[in-house]
């Protein structure tokens, strides 16, 4: 028997910037005629979490920190499906920093959107690498995940948006949808995205937005200049938006089939014993 389920609407606070995310994503996979049975939304854990409850795609929630493993797993074993990997600042750029750092490396065709609040909301606002001023620490400047993916070679698609510039946040989208569809790789999309309950940053960040994509002067395919831009605008307190970074590299699913490891091969690794072998296992922990 199917069971088809309809997504439920979220249960964020009336403001919350998530919304944003949720609302272009959805006219993303709209936009581009995705269906949702060829869609999975994976997420953490966190207020960011909860989207993969309100998107018409298959849904999976994670552990903390550890969306990334479980979204490559899946690209890997069903390259039919558009895989999208969702999160938090604190999921991604804290507990889950290590395979944030090896997904962009490794560059499987996955996209991630990072819905970064600089704070940590579900657990009621404690700080989070984002965090512009840590408060058991004294001052400690906010992490830059563009700075931090542009160190790292391999990076194919870096990009920065706001939920309050809706219009760039959904050709953001767009564009990182079709990066993972065209199985160019990873592509990796931050979103900042105000918890306007325990860190309302909406003036900050509405006064502090620059947007590289009308800079004459920058150049996405460019690391040098693109790392050079965003360091400068944040020695001026601003913070770059928009397609940061676009490069070549061969994804890494591409690599798993040219060994013929995946997917054609998948059989051979004999899955279904694998699930009896889990069967067995989930069986023990009742007994
Ligand atoms: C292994 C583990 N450690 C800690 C937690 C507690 N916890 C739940 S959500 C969360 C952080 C949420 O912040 P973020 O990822 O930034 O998402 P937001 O709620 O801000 O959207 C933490 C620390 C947990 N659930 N699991
Ligand atoms: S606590 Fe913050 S992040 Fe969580 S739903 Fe409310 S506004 Fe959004």
């Amino acid at each position: 028997m199917t069971t088809t389920f309809t997504p439920k609407d979220p249960v964020w606070c009336s403001g919350c910037g998530h919304y944003g995310v949720r609302g272009a994503l959805v006219n993303a996979l709209s936009e581009l005629d995705i269906p949702a049975h060829e869609t999975f939304l994976l997420a953490g854990i966190g207020c960011s979490g909860s989207i993969q409850n309100n998107v018409n795609a298959y849904g999976y929630h994670s552990m903390h920190g550890r969306v990334l493993p479980t979204a490559i797993g899946a690209a890997i074993a069903n390259p039919d499906l558009t895989v999208i990997a969702a999160g938090g600042d604190g999921d991604g750029y804290a507990i889950g920093m290590g395979h944030f750092a090896h997904a962009i490396h490794r560059n499987a065709s996955v996209l991630y959107i990072l819905m970064n609040n600089a704070a940590y909301g579900l657990t009621k606002g404690q700080d989070s690498p984002t965090s512009e001023l840590a408060q058991v620490a004294g001052h400690s400047p906010a992490l830059d995940g563009m700075s931090m993916g542009l160190s790292i070679p391999g990076a194919t698609f870096l990009a920065r948006g706001f939920t309050r510039w809706s219009d760039q946040l959904n050709g953001l989208l767009i564009q990182g949808l079709e990066h993972v569809r065209a199985k160019k790789g990873f592509a990796f999309l931050e979103v900042l995205s105000p918890c306007v309950t325990y860190n309302d940053t909406y003036p900050d960040w509405d006064a502090q937005m620059y947007n590289v994509d009308e800079d004459p002067d920058f150049s996405c395919t460019d690391r040098g200049i693109a790392f050079q831009t965003i360091e400068r605008l944040r020695s001026e307190g601003r913070i770059a938006s928009g397609l940061i970074h676009q490069g070549e590299q061969s994804a890494f699913e591409a690599n798993w089939i040219k060994e013929g490891l995946c997917p054609a091969n998948l059989e051979a690794h004999e899955p279904q014993k694998n699930l009896d072998t889990l069967h067995d296992i989930m069986t023990s922990y009742s007994t």
